[in-house]
């Protein structure tokens, strides 16, 4: 499908115009695929007035009936999969099958949602009063301020997006700058649903095109009662404090330097397959992409010759080719990115193998790279710090304890995992003194997680959660309710007050 198509499948051809201020380029080839308008800054104040009108109208709709528009939108996901996903994948690079796969986690977030909508409950409790009843309930927040970065381009906003519409809130959506057409079709793909809908007021979902600026008048503005923050750890450091001095609340998903530890009863098959998915998939531009491994001495050169042996096996090109497994980094500056750090990583004593550019004929204006597997003596601070690449760094070990501590000696707290088949090991990475992220698996890489968990991460990845378990509670307010049904008024605290 071509982009033409694709463009008039999502009816997206009227946004397009040669006098449009934001530049869409395809990471494919580098070319400029379309200009459509920003929002004008000048209208940024009207639009935060129509999102707090139409918060004020959904918070009455019953949350069961919210629930039925969240059901209609994943009609329109289902209806659109294909469309969406080719989209996606012109936009951001990833290929066609971890598109799909984006948008299937749309369509089960959905889902989630929509089951969910029945069942956003509170607890009651035991009140020391006789005749008194304690309990719980949980209310729309308000206006939900969503900023989302390129990697996932869809799939985040619509976390956030289907927990805030069950929840009661109204939306503003500041998408990454590369990709502002994968936020129009989703958009419309949601006003399709609700113009399905009756109860649905208008101004549910709105866009804000622009760069960090449009970013920063959400962030300022205290209409705005949560901030849910996907992006670098940098741009959480300024979001977060702006957003607590107005007492506002932010939900962070920041960076992630996520580790792995493969021990000696490890299968070493499963083992590799799901390095290679975690750590050279998706181009190495997931927050859950795999950046570090302790290996055990007794596998180590087993395992890093059958890495390297799959690496260079590995299909890199044109992301819409069938076999295709790797597609190309977003842009220049991430390529840049990738260089710096192998370069250090190099003069820290690393070993490299692969990392360089290919297709680069072919496409001289696009990114294409070979993964890189860095050998590295010990975990320096080029390791510590993320780069959003596929750069894998894989140190020894030979204790499990110090194996720990050093897969934990890092700012980010994002995923990890072990593959072993010891099941004190695996009992022990997942206890209190294990890994330290928001994420821990056993026999399992750490990107490409379910929907049905709570996503997210501790220490400088932010601490935020989103999509599953119980993260709808971060999008409602929470009221403690006492009810005296007795004709006495006891103190609480047995306090005696007769006046
Ligand atoms: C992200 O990269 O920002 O667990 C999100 C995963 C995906 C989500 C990644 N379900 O890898």
């Amino acid at each position: 499908m071509g982009f033409q198509q694709v463009l008039s499948n999502l009816k997206l051809d009227q946004y397009i115009t040669p006098s449009g201020t934001l530049r869409v380029r395809s990471p494919l080839d580098g070319e400029e695929i379309a200009r459509i308008g920003g929002t004008p800054l000048d209208q940024v104040e009207k639009i935060i007035h129509q999102s707090q009108n139409a918060f004020l109208k959904w918070r009455t709709i019953p949350a069961p009936k919210r629930g039925e528009l969240v059901r209609l939108f994943g009609i329109e996901l289902r209806t659109h999969k294909e469309d969406l996903a080719h989209l996606i994948t012109l936009e951001c690079g990833k290929i066609l099958e971890e598109s799909r796969g984006e948008v299937q986690e749309m369509i089960d977030m959905c889902d989630f949602a929509a089951g969910l909508s029945r069942q956003l409950y509170g607890l009651t409790i035991t009140s020391e009063r006789p005749l008194h009843r304690m309990m719980e309930t949980w209310h729309p927040l308000g206006i939900v301020g969503i900023i989302s970065p390129f990697n996932f381009p869809a799939a985040v906003w619509s976390w956030n997006a289907c927990l805030s519409l069950i929840c009661g809130n109204s939306l503003l959506w500041k998408p990454s700058e590369k990709t502002p057409l994968t936020a129009l079709a989703c958009q419309r793909l949601l006003n399709q649903a609700i113009h399905h809908f009756e109860a649905a007021p208008e101004h549910l979902q709105q866009l804000l095109l622009g760069n960090h600026v449009m970013g920063e008048k959400l962030v300022d503005d205290s209409r705005i009662s949560l901030i849910s923050a996907t992006g670098s750890t940098r741009m959480g450091k300024t979001v977060a404090p702006k957003v607590a001095s107005r007492f506002g609340r932010s939900l962070l998903e920041l960076g992630g330097n996520n580790g792995m530890i493969v021990a000696p009863s490890a299968d070493l098959n499963l083992a590799a397959q799901a390095i290679v998915f975690s750590a050279a998939g998706t181009t190495g531009q997931r927050c859950t992409t795999l950046r570090r491994i302790f290996i055990h001495d007794s596998i180590y050169v087993q395992l890093i010759q059958d890495l390297k042996k799959r690496y260079k096996d590995l299909p890199i090109g044109h992301p819409l080719k069938d076999r295709t497994l790797l597609g190309p980094l977003i842009d220049a500056s991430s390529f840049q990115s990738m260089q710096d750090a192998l370069k250090k990583a190099h003069q820290d004593g690393g070993i490299v193998f692969g990392g360089k550019r290919i297709l680069e004929d072919k496409y001289p204006q696009a990114y294409y790279v070979e993964p890189a597997l860095v050998e590295m003596p010990e975990q320096t601070s080029t390791v510590r710090s993320e780069t959003f690449a596929p750069i894998l760094y894989a140190m020894r070990y030979s204790n499990f304890e110090e194996a720990i501590s050093l897969h934990n000696d890092v700012a980010q707290g994002l995923s990890s995992c072990i593959f072993t088949s010891d099941i004190r090991e695996a009992e022990i990475f997942l206890s209190a003194r294990g890994s330290d992220c928001g994420i821990a698996n056993v026999n399992i890489g750490p990107s490409g997680a379910e929907i049905g968990g709570a996503f997210g991460g501790d220490k400088e990845t932010g601490g935020g959660r989103e999509s599953g378990s119980d993260s709808w509670k971060t999008y409602m307010r929470r009221a403690t309710n006492t009810i005296n049904f007795s004709s006495q008024l006891p103190l609480a605290q047995g306090i005696k007050f007769d006046a």
